[in-house]
């Protein structure tokens, strides 16, 4: 059965760590009220939900995809790229310990789980502020006889390698050519943001359909227009903090406990 690790908003959203983004008052009781909607969604797709709660010493904790990389057989517990965020990957780590075996990338290496992209047996891997190569090596190591073959890849311009590119298919990615090399992907079929949609490359794919923002309708007719099932989440609050779709979840498939 399909599993998703949530985490709820922190009240110290407001004072969350932005890259790209000017700070803008975030109002974390509408980004609560967005966050619950979108765990809805999950819970539509199939999804039975692990819920941790929130910590309001940890601003940036809801974006739990930042704090491990779950895979069939291992879940890696990652080095977040940016010094506040590190704690929060103790209790993500438990929420996943009872479904994974757990393994852990050690300093000083860094890695954020929003730079793993996973296409087949291929984790493209974002070499960004937070990732560097020494975490993607440790990942490698950890992966590889896991059956994962690590590719990194530049990104430029944006947060993570997933605010560039996502997988909408098994074989096709959403993108944003201006901030990530599209050669990366050669032999993937792949489909662009509409250009007046920079940041409406990252999708969630969970259950057969894709969870994707409300603000990027261009870019989402371009997705309907495939055939691709898409679900609507508004997570306007939650993007003020240069979250998205996929960082609010890990989704993974896991045998039903009693
Ligand atoms: C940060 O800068 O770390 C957070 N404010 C946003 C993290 C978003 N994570 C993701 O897209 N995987």
């Amino acid at each position: 059965m399909l599993h998703a690790v949530v985490r709820e908003v922190s009240p110290a959203l407001g004072r969350c760590e932005l890259s790209y983004l000017p700070r803008t008052p975030i109002d974390v009781e509408i980004a609560g009220l967005q966050h619950k909607a979108y765990v809805a969604a999950l819970a539509r797709q199939g999804c039975r939900i692990i819920a941790l709660p929130a910590d309001p010493g940890l601003p940036d904790s809801v974006f739990v995809e930042d704090a491990a990389v779950v895979l069939p057989e291992l879940a890696v517990i990652t080095r977040p790229g940016a010094p506040s965020r590190r704690p929060e990957t103790e209790a993500v780590a438990a929420g996943l310990a009872s479904y994974r075996r757990l393994a852990f990338i050690r300093p000083p290496g860094t890695l954020d789980g929003g730079d793993v992209l996973a296409l087949g047996h291929i984790l493209f891997v974002g070499i960004s502020k937070r990732s560097d190569a020494d975490g993607i090596g440790q990942l490698r190591a950890l992966a590889g006889p896991a059956g994962f073959e690590v590719r990194s890849v530049p990104v430029q311009g944006c947060l993570h390698l997933k605010s560039a590119a996502t997988a909408v298919g098994d074989e096709t990615l959403l993108l944003n050519p201006d901030w990530v090399d599209a050669a990366a992907f050669a032999g993937i079929e792949r489909i662009a943001v509409d250009p007046r949609e920079p940041h409406a490359a990252n999708a969630l794919r969970v259950g057969g359909g894709l969870i994707y923002p409300l603000s990027f309708p261009r870019t989402r007719a371009r997705l309907e227009s495939r055939g691709l099932e898409v679900a609507v989440v508004d997570v306007s609050e939650l993007q003020k903090a240069e979250g998205a779709v996929t960082c609010c979840s890990l989704v993974f498939e896991a045998p039903l406990k009693p």
